[in-house]
């Protein structure tokens, strides 16, 4: 089977293995950990920020930050289809009293013409307090945000004095495909929260940059979770070689989800644009198919690829260090024989 159904089903490498052995640790929880210290001195330092927070996972590193940046009875702007808003179980509003507001764009933008029209001061309702970006964006499969339009909404942010945050599960393979780096990406934003269990491979683990300030404060947040850990370093150990071992290596996955997305469309009219595939994610209309989205994932299992449909009609299919370029021609073959 080559599973293509997210990048979080990577497991460690062996030199991550070998690296969670040897860890040096100590008890994070009084600051004690070195190799959690390390990790966090390594992603502030790539992020452009003074300071960074080891968390357990991606959801609550960016419920940290939202908890941070938007006070109770306040919302968050962010593109309808943000992970923050499908997948981390209302946390928001549950945790934080956070009222996130949807906002229409393509690719998973959040166009600042859109996000200004949106600003609301208190006297019309609820009163806006942040903005939520995603780089790369997931239901928009692995779409890189602009430059640009980042850009635009950091001078939003600056105008009407809102924290801007971004889910940067992977903003690494945004910052591989456009060559432009992680610290000019970082430091449009207020907070960000990075994910070394996606593409990058590592079993466990995200982490939360942005002032020392802000980091302190996440640390108390992070305790309150209940996401205060101890001897974590074993984990924090496959984190630092997932930074320093398996970032330029994603340009592999762009070229094999490319190379799919090129074979498909060539030979299955209508099922995937392959200009929109950016980074490690393909987006198939299983309409294209003759079929549904579950109907397609049933299809594809049976000729050796499982898949997962995002939507009713779309199936997403992911590539990772686990899928070489041998997989990734013979997937092609399975999706196209899907149409047939
Ligand atoms: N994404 C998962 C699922 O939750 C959908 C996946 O398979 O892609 N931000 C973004 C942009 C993500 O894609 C994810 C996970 C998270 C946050 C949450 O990370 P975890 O799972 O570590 O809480």
């Amino acid at each position: 089977m080559i599973d293509l159904r997210s990048d979080t089903f990577t497991r460690p490498t062996p030199a991550m293995r070998r690296a969670m052995a040897e860890a040096e640790v100590g008890d994070d929880v009084w600051g004690e950990d070195p190799t959690i210290k390390r990790l966090e001195a390594a992603v502030a330092e790539r992020l452009g920020h003074e300071a960074a927070l080891y968390v357990p996972s991606g959801t609550m590193g960016n419920q940290i930050c939202l908890r941070l940046a938007a006070p109770p009875g306040t919302e968050c702007l962010a593109n309808e289809d943000n992970h923050i808003l499908w997948y981390e179980a209302a946390a928001a509003p549950v945790l934080s009293g956070v009222q996130l507001h949807p906002v229409p764009g393509p690719r998973g933008m959040l166009e600042p013409a859109a996000a200004r029209a949106r600003v609301r001061a208190a006297r019309y309702g609820v009163p806006t307090s942040a903005i939520a970006v995603e780089q790369t964006h997931n239901r928009a499969g692995g779409a890189v945000q602009p430059l640009e339009v980042l850009e635009g909404l950091r001078a939003l942010a600056d105008e009407a004095g809102l924290h801007l945050h971004c889910d940067g599960a992977r903003i690494w393979n945004a910052s591989v495909a456009t060559g432009i780096s992680l610290e000019r990406y970082g430091g449009l934003f207020d907070s960000l929260s990075v994910c070394f269990s996606k593409a990058l491979g590592a079993p466990v683990g995200s982490a939360v940059a942005g002032s020392r300030d802000l980091v302190a404060r996440a640390r108390e947040v992070r305790h309150l979770y209940g996401g205060a850990m101890r001897q974590a370093g074993v984990l924090a150990a496959a984190a630092l070689v997932a930074l320093e071992q398996m970032v330029d290596r994603l340009a592999e996955d762009h070229a094999n989800a490319g190379g799919l997305a090129a074979t498909v469309a060539a030979a299955v009219p209508g099922s995937v644009d392959p200009a929109a595939v950016q980074t490690n994610m393909v987006l198939l209309d299983a309409g294209a198919f003759g079929t549904d989205g579950p109907g397609l994932v049933e299809r594809l299992a049976g000729l050796g690829v499982l898949a997962a449909d995002t939507d009713p009609d779309r199936v997403r299919l992911v590539f990772s260090y686990e899928v070489s370029a041998d997989d990734a021609e013979r997937a092609a073959k399975a999706v196209v024989a899907a149409a047939g």
